[in-house]
């Protein structure tokens, strides 16, 4: 007698896919803290019941699916006989270089490490998106033991990348949709997609009024400051790109600078080890990524073009800001 509890994830996943042909999705995890995976299940519009039910096959997703060891390597090998249309493959987290770290299990008697079985699977994605910070760059493990770099560095095929510490479920989600409707996203030089990438932080910043004001805030405990522009406490949002300032967190709840804290430039290709201490005031930033990313008519663009090019960047920047600060402060 049909049970339906005796299927797994998988199986009900293959069963719906066939019925009403959703693309079928193979999501992988690395080095990370899982934090990429939850995001994304807080996904609000569509809800991740829809996403799962009604838009995506999931074949394996390690926290939803139960399928472990010999049964999961299966599960790679029917969807890639059995799916006529290709898959999607998700990677989240930093893929370690040192193979002694993130065995995937043991096959045949041989143990599988996560770099050769992305390597392995994503012979025959369709497309590859590196989900978070750590499979974009290496994000925090990089920092680590286990040589972890991004998913990009193991792979001959074209990677997208949709970073964030974690990465906004609607990034992730509007991303696989934009791949599904159009078949392709257009990508920034970090190869993220320009939709949610294309502007810094600090040009829609709420505080950016009080840079351009000179007010910066110095002292936590200072009530009369605690609206002001978070830049000297570590903010990078000068030098990150992502469309957090408009599209917030938590369904539009909140977010860091809502929330008084400085943009930790998760997004970047330099976050975590370039980007801290986090509380501490951004440097090394060269004029020529000022030029790239096209910031020539917000105020930094002024100030680097004032100081007459290369040579003199952040460390004039910071001068010119300090001795605003200097000024504005006595008010
Ligand atoms: Fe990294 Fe993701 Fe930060 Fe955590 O999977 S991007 S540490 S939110 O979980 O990889």
């Amino acid at each position: 007698m049909f049970c339906f509890s005796e299927l797994s994830f998988s199986d009900i996943a293959l069963a719906l896919e066939k019925a009403i042909k959703k693309p079928p999705v193979i999501w992988l995890s690395g080095q990370s803290c899982g934090g990429c995976t939850f995001s994304f299940f807080n996904s609000t519009n569509p809800s991740i019941s829809e996403i799962i039910l009604d838009l995506l096959s999931i074949r394996f997703l390690s926290q939803l699916t139960s399928d472990a060891g010999e049964d999961a390597f299966k599960i790679f090998t029917q969807t890639r006989e059995k799916v006529k249309e290709k898959y999607y493959l998700l990677i989240d987290g930093s893929i370690p270089l040192n193979g002694k770290y993130c065995s995937f299990g043991e096959l045949n008697g041989r143990e599988i490490f996560l770099i050769d079985l992305v390597k392995e699977v994503a012979r025959e994605a369709k497309a590859i998106l590196a989900v978070g910070t750590c499979a974009s760059y290496g994000g925090i493990p990089k920092s680590g033991p286990t040589r972890a770099e991004g998913v990009q560095e193991i792979l001959d095929k074209k990677v997208i990348n949709i970073p964030g510490c974690p990465p906004h479920p609607d990034w992730i989600v509007g991303t696989l949709v934009n791949l599904f409707l159009v078949g392709s996203v257009e990508l920034d030089f970090y190869q993220r997609p320009k939709l949610f990438y294309s502007s810094l932080v600090h040009q829609s910043c709420p505080r950016r009024s009080l840079f351009e004001e000179g007010k910066f805030l110095t002292d936590w405990n200072n009530s009369r400051q605690k609206d002001w522009c978070l830049l000297l406490k570590g903010c990078k949002g000068i030098a990150t790109s992502s469309d957090c300032p408009a599209r917030g967190w938590n369904d539009n709840l909140n977010w860091c600078i809502k929330a008084n804290a400085p943009c930790a430039g998760c997004t970047e290709p330099r976050f975590y080890k370039d980007f801290s201490p986090l509380y501490e005031e951004i440097s090394g930033i060269p004029i020529p990524f000022f030029k790239r990313i096209g910031v020539s008519t917000d105020s930094i663009g002024e100030v680097v073009a004032g100081a007459g090019g290369v040579g003199l960047g952040i460390h004039f920047i910071r001068r010119v800001l300090k001795k605003r600060l200097k000024n504005k402060g006595k008010r």
